[in-house]
């Protein structure tokens, strides 16, 4: 049973409002530890109701920390001013402010090293971790390891979401309470984000899939600007009230972010005797990518294709390590309908540590679907788990107690789903009860290492008919066996055909026999049609599909049967390129296309414009997320850029735009969307980065006349910045159009600081640079 808390645990309130209330500006916020110590000991002091005090180091890393001191310097110091309050110190760690692989170029070891580095400086010195504010599930991934691998203190981690219900690369609360859950954190929870009413969805959704304590930290909600000070609408007396509605949903932690203050605090830490009524029991098997998960309520297609067994060209290309052919496989097995893919890059004399690892990235960039890592090398399964941004399956455990303990030390590290083959050193036992011992001897030894049983999925394995026909049957009784107890169950359907004539009869007959014995996972090859029609059938004809809803839409007209030819060529087609970010091949493609074409101008604006187009549209609608959107933005400018060297430049110069984040702001995850999305859409962008003086952009103005400035900000406390870098490009009389953006700006804000265009994302810059 996992740690819990009877009683309701209060948390701090914000440190930026505190500060701003005591009229302290500054440039880097954690240098105020050494410079403003009196200042910080009193907010802290201002939070002596709350039971857990937070180090004033969201900033504190390599990458994000710009200050005058070392690192330890500052930490050291940060954990000391928390102390003043005689309360359990937990050490702040906040994003690198970084974009993670493959949307940025930061990768998992670099970003695991900086937290690393903040987590051995302070071990010794806290109570706990609060890792906080994350978006991003692989960066949380790399810092809750930091974390729990260099220190024995508990950790707590938030992450915080828009108001479509998903962080920025489009995780939901599903996939984070999975995923953070498998990784063993003590505390999960959503900070930040929005202010308490609009954050009430994503906690009732939290709520009801998290078995362990649940912690929120709300903002105030986005304030209004008056004379350059931030003004909320909602007081401590309202927050308090949303407060009671967390605890009665079953949170066990209340605390403050941006906007709050002592009095908000002290509001809520009344509730500190309340007892903590969250209770949930109720375990599922979940696997998830990022942005996708797959429960096992509906048969799971687990696709096969990427396995070089018997398949010449795929061996090749993992050898040459040519992955532009996996992810092809990949994407044709998504478009067919699978929910899973297995993953096996088992050739002789490559280096599967790393190959594995490398596939493993490749894939996820360009498929969401939850990967099952398929291998038998103890340490190219655990590289690959441990950098998969999700919870995976891993491909597999069996009966023999060397192999479960390497395994499953693996599995409860990662929080993995775990394939468990029914055969031990002794090979595959006959009888079906001999292959439901081993079957029970993995689910017990499983929960030896805390791996409960919905995290395995038994094979009781099928071998071919062709010289075990006696056998198939065992398989089959074995299957209903494990599925008696609850487990889910998992087959490779077309071993059963091997050397027999007309296999494709065989698969399907053992496909339908082995689902009415309870097999949840065949792992097929979803572009066997007639295969994929097994499944569907059985779905209706077991009342599983509820008004033969997928049936009806995958037959309702012949035409749509799926033809794998038609198909392939449709994945080559520009906008189907662009869509699904095939970065490696479109130069070719446009090369060819254009010359058919003709007009380069009208290409551009009828192929490329148009595919980017629809692209915005699936993004806007929720189908596509933001990894995806960046991915797609990144294929369209190389076509661009391929169209643009074929003609001359005059004809296309579509402007300069300026971008940058003002001074005192040092998130620029937004503004290196806008950059990309602007590029690809034609225009020369002039990135002048992040923390940029008013001073540089009217530098930066007369050098090169541009048609349009955008100007970004995260932070509320950073808008008076934006508002002074206005004011200096008003006094020189621009000519450029003024575009601002950022999680805190609203029409009203950017109305007020005198911008002329206020737009929410990056495509909204574009449709209004349009119509100018
Ligand atoms: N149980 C578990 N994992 C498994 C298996 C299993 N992984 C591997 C395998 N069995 C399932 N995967 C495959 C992959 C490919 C083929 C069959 C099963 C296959 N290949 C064809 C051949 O060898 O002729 C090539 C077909 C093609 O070109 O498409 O059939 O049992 N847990």
């Amino acid at each position: 049973m996992e740690k819990t808390f009877e009683k309701v645990q209060i948390f701090d309130g914000g440190m930026g409002s505190s500060l701003e209330e005591r009229g302290v500006s500054f440039n880097c916020v954690e240098d105020l530890n050494i410079t403003h110590e009196d200042v910080i000991r009193d907010i802290h002091l201002g939070y002596k109701n709350a039971d857990y005090i937070t180090t004033n180091t969201f900033g504190l890393n390599k990458f994000k920390y710009k200050g005058n001191y070392s690192l330890k310097e500052v930490a050291l110091k940060a954990i000391e001013n928390a102390r003043v309050v005689s309360r359990k110190v937990f050490f702040d760690i906040g994003p690198t402010g970084l974009l993670m692989e493959p949307i940025g170029s930061l990768n998992f070891k670099d970003a695991y090293e900086a937290f690393k580095e903040v987590v051995e400086i302070s071990k010794d010195y806290v109570d706990g971790y609060i890792v906080e504010t994350f978006s991003d599930l692989l960066e949380i991934k790399a810092c809750i390891l930091a974390v729990k691998e260099n220190s024995d203190k508990p950790v707590f981690a938030t992450m915080t979401f828009s108001d479509n219900g998903r962080t920025l690369t489009g995780t939901t609360p599903l996939i984070m309470v999975n995923t953070l859950e498998g990784l063993g954190v003590d505390v999960l929870g959503v900070n930040c984000s929005l202010g308490p009413k609009d954050l009430m969805p994503i906690v009732k959704e939290i709520m009801k899939y998290a078995h362990i304590p649940v912690i929120v930290q709300p903002n105030r909600g986005i304030p209004k600007y008056i004379n350059g000070k931030a003004s909320y609408e909602l007081d401590h007396v309202e927050y308090k009230k949303y407060i009671k509605m967390f605890l009665d949903l079953g949170v066990s932690i209340v605390g403050g972010c941006c906007g709050t203050n002592s009095d908000f605090i002290n509001a809520i830490s009344e509730y500190k005797d309340l007892n903590v009524i969250h209770k949930n029991n109720n375990y599922e098997t979940l696997v998830n990518s990022r942005d996708t998960v797959v429960n096992f309520n509906n048969i799971v297609i687990c696709g096969e294709r990427l396995n070089p067994t018997g398949k010449k060209k795929l061996k090749e290309a993992i050898t040459q390590e040519n992955y532009d052919y996996l992810i092809e496989e990949a994407i044709i097995q998504k478009e067919h309908g699978a929910n899973v893919l297995d993953l096996n890059v088992g050739v002789p004399l490559i280096d599967e540590v790393k190959v594995l690892t490398t596939a493993m990235k490749k894939v996820s960039e360009y498929v969401n679907l939850p990967l099952q890592i398929d291998s038998s090398n103890i340490e190219a399964i655990e590289n690959a788990v441990r950098e998969y941004a999700g919870i995976p399956i891993i491909n597999s455990v069996n009966g023999d107690f060397e192999v479960m303990d390497k395994v499953f030390t693996i599995a409860k590290k990662y929080g993995a789903v775990v394939i468990g083959l029914t055969l031990d050193k002794n090979g595959v036992p006959q009888t079906a009860e001999d292959r439901f011992d081993i079957a029970k001897r993995i689910i017990d030894k499983a929960s030896e290492y805390g791996i409960k049983y919905h995290k395995i999925i038994i094979d009781t394995l099928v071998l071919t008919a062709s010289s075990n026909q006696s056998l198939v049957k065992e398989t089959l009784d074995a299957l209903k066996l494990v599925s008696s107890l609850g487990v889910k169950t998992t087959l490779g359907v077309s071993n059963v055909s091997f050397g027999l004539p007309n296999r494709q009869l065989l698969n399907k007959t053992f496909l339908g026999l082995a689902l009415n014995s309870g097999l949840s996972m065949p792992i097929m090859n979803p572009l066997d049609s007639e295969m994929m029609g097994i499944v569907n059938a059985y779905n209706v004809l077991l009342n599983k599909d509820i008004n033969s809803e997928k049936y009806i839409e995958c037959y309702k007209d012949i035409q749509n049967n799926v033809n794998i030819n038609k198909d392939k060529e449709e994945i080559s087609s520009i906008p189907e390129i662009i869509k699904k970010g095939l970065k490696n091949i479109i130069k070719d493609k446009v090369i060819a296309e254009l010359e058919k074409y003709g007009n380069p101008l009208e290409f551009i604006e009828n192929v490329l414009i148009k595919s980017l187009n629809e692209v915005g549209v699936l993004y806007e609608k929720g189908v596509l997320y933001l990894p995806q959107l960046i991915s797609s933005s990144e294929t369209a400018k190389i076509a661009f850029n391929t169209v643009l060297e074929r003609i001359p430049s005059s004809l296309v110069e579509k402007g300069t735009i300026i971008i940058g984040t003002v001074k005192g702001d040092i998130h620029d995850i937004g503004k290196n969307i806008v950059k990309v999305v602007l590029q690809s859409y034609g225009y020369s962008v002039v990135d002048l980065g992040k923390d940029v003086d008013p001073e540089i952009f009217v530098e930066a103005y007369n050098k090169y006349k541009p048609i349009a400035i955008g100007l970004s900000a995260l932070m509320t406390t950073t808008i008076n910045s934006m508002k002074v870098t206005i004011e200096k490009l008003r006094d020189i009389n621009v000519s450029s159009k003024i575009f601002v953006g950022g999680a805190v700006l609203t029409e009203d804000i950017a109305k007020k600081i005198n911008a002329d265009y206020y737009s929410k994302n990056a495509l909204e810059i574009v449709s209004i640079l349009e119509k100018l």
